[in-house]
């Protein structure tokens, strides 16, 4: 009998419209060309070509796609969900460039930026010429970022900012950094061509997990920039986080494209290997494995499509976006386990995507909100009782 494809099985398919599966497969196929040949030594180099990817993705129109004007693709959410699935089932560090770029950076600029910020940044970003980062959580301040010791303060007509922003996917490579700083008001953003002088980003080195992913510290020494580069619609925390629903949206949807590489080859090895002179896929306990993983897959993939299909009607809710992040990227990870057991040892080499993709989740379960905080956005939600403090 011809196997089925553990996606195939549920026919997701059927409820993605012919654009958004064509995107899908045009992603899926730079994947293929790109990405998937080179990207276990950019992993375990710990060292990727920052720019020219960047610049492939601007090609393939990856770059805040789902936005609207300035040179940007103004695809649906779901495709753009799409999108990050065929990207992180590549690798999470390449979803992050994509996820950085467009959900953070650019779209801080796009909701919350002036008329010159968009018309200055955005098509660069969206080309890959110009490649940005998003200063959030520092060094004491991560699932908390209400606490940041970041400071901008008048002087004249400048803004002036002191503080240390750490674990910033991009930040090295970045041209600018949107940099989110407290004032004497409230939490404002401002945008930091990393050129001026005062700014360093140093990269962060010895991680084991998102090894194909630039990550970096941002220390600002009495940063001056003009009036003009803070974010003009942006005041207080829901500046930041309304960006962060974006990212977490297309997470939601990565996550199951890591979890559908690691089955796809636990399914494809387990046919491949003979264990006690019969193929390992023939053993039931191999198969209870391979229908549990292809059930949480399955509704992964719905849960993320049905978050696409309200975003794209205008009525998905952060509360919902939390569900989606938390729960996709929770089975992920497993799945990524179990597919490592069905390889025995050579699950842990990097001939196979699986300890990678396991490896790299575990930063995608911390970052964007740890599966606590969606826990407790969820429980919130539930009871009516924020229990964050
Ligand atoms: P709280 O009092 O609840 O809210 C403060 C203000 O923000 C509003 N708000 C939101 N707005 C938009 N979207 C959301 N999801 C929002 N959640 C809250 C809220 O209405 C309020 O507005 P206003 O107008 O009344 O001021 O804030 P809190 O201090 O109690 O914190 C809530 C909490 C814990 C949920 C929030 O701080 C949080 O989400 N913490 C996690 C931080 C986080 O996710 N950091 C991510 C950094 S970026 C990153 O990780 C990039 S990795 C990317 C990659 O490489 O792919
Ligand atoms: P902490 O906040 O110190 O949390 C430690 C533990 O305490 C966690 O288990 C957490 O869930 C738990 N905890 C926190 N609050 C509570 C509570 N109320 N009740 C119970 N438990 C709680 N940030 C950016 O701004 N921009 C980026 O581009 C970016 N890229 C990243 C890339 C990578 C590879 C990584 C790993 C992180 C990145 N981050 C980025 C940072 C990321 O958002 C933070 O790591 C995350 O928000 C958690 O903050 P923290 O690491 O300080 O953990």
């Amino acid at each position: 009998m011809t196997p089925t494809a553990p996606l195939a099985l549920l026919a997701v398919d059927h409820v993605l419209s012919e654009e958004e599966r064509s995107i899908q497969q045009t992603v899926r196929r730079f994947v293929d060309e790109h990405v998937r040949p080179e990207v276990g030594q950019w992993y375990e180099d710990a060292r990727i070509p920052a720019r020219e990817l960047a610049l492939q993705l601007g090609s393939l129109g990856v770059l805040g796609m789902h936005l609207q004007g300035y040179e940007c693709a103004g695809t649906s959410a779901t495709a753009y969900g799409l999108a990050c699935l065929e990207l992180e089932a590549g690798d999470s560090g390449i979803r992050s460039l994509v996820s950085v770029q467009g959900s953070l950076a650019m779209y801080a600029i796009w909701k919350h930026g002036s008329e010159e910020h968009k018309q200055e940044w955005l098509p660069q970003m969206a080309a890959g010429r110009a490649i940005g980062c998003f200063g959030l959580t520092e060094p004491d301040f991560g699932s908390n970022p209400a606490g940041m010791r970041t400071r901008a303060r008048r002087d004249g007509s400048d803004w002036i900012i002191n503080g240390r922003k750490m674990w910033i996917t991009n930040g090295s490579v970045a041209d600018v950094a949107v940099v989110w700083a407290q004032t004497d008001d409230r939490i404002r953003g401002y945008v930091v061509p990393t050129d001026t002088p005062g700014f360093e980003a140093p990269e962060l080195h010895n991680k084991l997990s998102l090894r194909a992913s630039v990550t970096s510290e941002l220390v600002l020494d009495n940063v001056r920039v003009p009036a003009s580069a803070m974010l003009p619609e942006a005041a207080g925390l829901s500046g930041p986080l309304s960006c962060l629903n974006e990212a977490r949206f297309g997470i939601a949807f990565g996550a199951v494209g890591a979890a559908r590489e690691c089955l796809e080859t636990a399914v494809a090895y387990a046919r491949e290997r003979s264990i006690f002179d019969r193929p390992l896929a023939s053993y039931q306990l191999t198969q209870a494995k391979f229908a549990d993983m292809s059930l949480e897959l399955g509704k992964a993939m719905l849960v993320a499509i049905h978050l696409g299909r309200l975003k794209d009607e205008g009525e998905l809710t952060p509360d919902q976006v939390s569900f989606g992040k938390l729960n996709n990227v929770r089975e992920a990870i497993a799945i990524a386990r179990e597919s490592r057991t069905v390889l025995g040892a050579a699950g842990i080499s990097g001939e196979y995507p699986i300890m990678r993709h396991a490896n790299n989740l575990e930063s995608v379960l911390t970052y964007e909100g740890t599966s606590e905080i969606h826990q407790l956005v969820i429980g919130r939600s539930l009871t009516g009782e924020p229990a964050f403090r």
